[in-house]
């Protein structure tokens, strides 16, 4: 691949090392902020005490990432405030929501390491020891592999490695383990369901997103414990369901693990596939993995062959039959718009660069981006919004690679959108419809993974994170490469 002359190269993931910003004094606007929020509410958690606010404190930063960390510890206290210790916060009903009728503490584990990130050291310290005294996984429960791998296992294996605290890595080891059973099918790619007690599995029919975007975690678990066995599991499912790409190089939308075969061979780069493409690419970088490199040399030609898509001057991605090539769809929505990150890490930044103008296009059309569009017709096919970060990973991504403005520009576009549609008097809220901009009653913990760290990562100086010394995992739970 060759490059446009850039501000900084993709494919070095050699120096390994990441600066935490440094924190000087205390931020008065954050404390403020949560003090008075804080005055208002009730506890909705009666037996678990949520951390103090004491200590947010804050290095010199840009106003705008000030003002994200600042809509960020709103969100985060209202989570606090009335859903403490669940797996998240509904922010309209203010309450708390669990996937498997009991907590895996998905909001604190998959928010530690954006407060490590943003410097909210007492925060993050108390958040920490919360979960190593509440969670655990001995639980009779069964769980999405794909889901739990993602924001579980990927959050406790980035904060280990930001905070040095054995314990997660043992809650990690611990995860992982309870895991494995779902590897064990005929074909080598997991079953959707594995119950984290017994490891009975269920679900047979997959996808590749959720077979594939398994590797960098049990990959990094493997490289941190020495076991193999993680990292020879989740890359034979990798390669899996590769192999059974059709003679054009694209996959199906889903896949049975126990035949192999493809049940739905409807082929793009949207949910239920995404995330594969990018593990191809990433778990190459980040483990130098000669196989992964070929695979995604490979799919990526066949996806730039029959799935973009040029509509007048913009460089869109549908749909086409993974047999015949032929376009079925002309669609695109807001879990594509990752594609232009992973482009750009790739080195491909001329598509990365197109893609997210049609991405920019995508998000103005109604002043926040809908879950999908047809990019003909321009109408919207599906109008919700819930709070996904994708857009603004690839503004992250193409602001770093190309050091143009225009991506900090459209950041400002997202976030003041994000604000003004989605935050509530309590947190931030999923929409239901962006054309009439109707909120719904969901905050997933993506948003404190990822969306909040990414469009801090945007507006932050390049100190708060060493871009080239990790990986992020497709949760944007950064892994360091520590075992070189
Ligand atoms: C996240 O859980 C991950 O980014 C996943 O790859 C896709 N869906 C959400 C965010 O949109």
């Amino acid at each position: 691949m060759i490059h446009e002359k850039t501000r900084a190269q993709p494919h070095e993931v050699t120096r390994i090392f990441l600066s935490v910003a440094s924190c000087n004094f205390v931020d008065l606007a954050a404390l403020m902020l949560v003090a008075l929020i804080s005055a208002n509410g009730t506890a909705a958690q009666k037996t678990k005490k949520p951390p103090g606010n004491s200590t947010q404190i804050r290095t010199r930063l840009p106003a705008t990432a000030a003002r994200v960390r600042e809509e960020f510890l709103h969100a985060w206290q209202g989570y606090k405030q009335y859903a403490w210790g669940h797996d998240s916060l509904r922010p309209l009903s203010k309450t708390p929501r669990d996937w498997y009728g009991e907590s895996l503490w998905m909001t604190p584990v998959d928010a530690l390491d954006t407060l490590i990130l943003m410097g909210l050291k007492g925060e993050a310290e108390r958040t920490k020891t919360a979960i190593i005294q509440n969670l655990s996984f001995d639980k009779d429960i069964y769980v999405q592999n794909f889901e739990i791998t993602i924001r579980l296992l990927g959050g406790l294996l980035s904060s280990y490695q930001l905070t040095g605290d054995k314990r997660l890595l043992m809650l990690a080891d611990d995860l992982g383990t309870r895991l494995l059973p779902a590897f064990e099918s005929p074909t080598g790619i997991p079953y959707r369901f594995v119950n984290l007690r017994s490891g009975k599995v269920r679900e047979a029919e997959t996808n590749p997103a959720e077979a594939g975007t398994l590797l960098i975690e049990f990959g990094a678990l493997s490289k941190l414990t020495g076991k193999p066995v993680f990292y020879q599991k989740a890359k034979r499912a990798l390669e899996e369901v590769h192999k059974r790409r059709s003679p054009l190089g694209l996959l199906g939308s889903n896949i049975n693990v126990e035949t192999g075969k493809w049940t739905n061979t409807d082929s793009h780069i949207g949910g239920g596939i995404d995330s594969y493409y990018e593990y191809l690419l990433k778990c190459w970088l980040l483990f130098d993995d000669a196989d992964c490199k070929r695979m995604w040399l490979e799919s990526i030609q066949a996806v730039n062959k029959y799935l973009a898509d040029e509509a007048g001057d913009a460089l869109w991605y549908g749909h086409a039959d993974m047999n015949r090539g032929v376009r079925t769809q002309t669609t695109f929505g807001a879990l594509e718009a990752f594609i232009p990150a992973v482009l750009a890490l790739s080195g491909d930044l001329s598509r990365a660069r197109r893609s997210q103008e049609s991405c920019f296009r995508m998000w103005t059309l109604h002043g926040i981006e809908p879950e999908e569009l047809n990019y003909r017709s321009m109408k919207v096919t599906n109008p919700s919004y819930p709070l996904r970060p994708e857009i603004i990973e690839s503004a992250y991504y193409l602001h770093y690679f190309t050091g143009d403005r225009r991506y900090r520009e459209m950041g400002e576009e997202f976030f003041r959108d994000f604000v003004t549609y989605c935050r509530t008097d309590s947190a931030y809220a999923a929409l239901q419809d962006v054309i009439a901009k109707k909120q719904r009653d969901q905050m997933e913990s993506f948003v404190f993974a990822e969306t909040f760290k990414y469009f801090y990562l945007l507006f932050s100086p390049p100190r708060v994170l060493n871009f080239k010394g990790v990986i992020f995992n497709t949760e944007a739970h950064p892994i360091k490469r520590t075992w070189k």
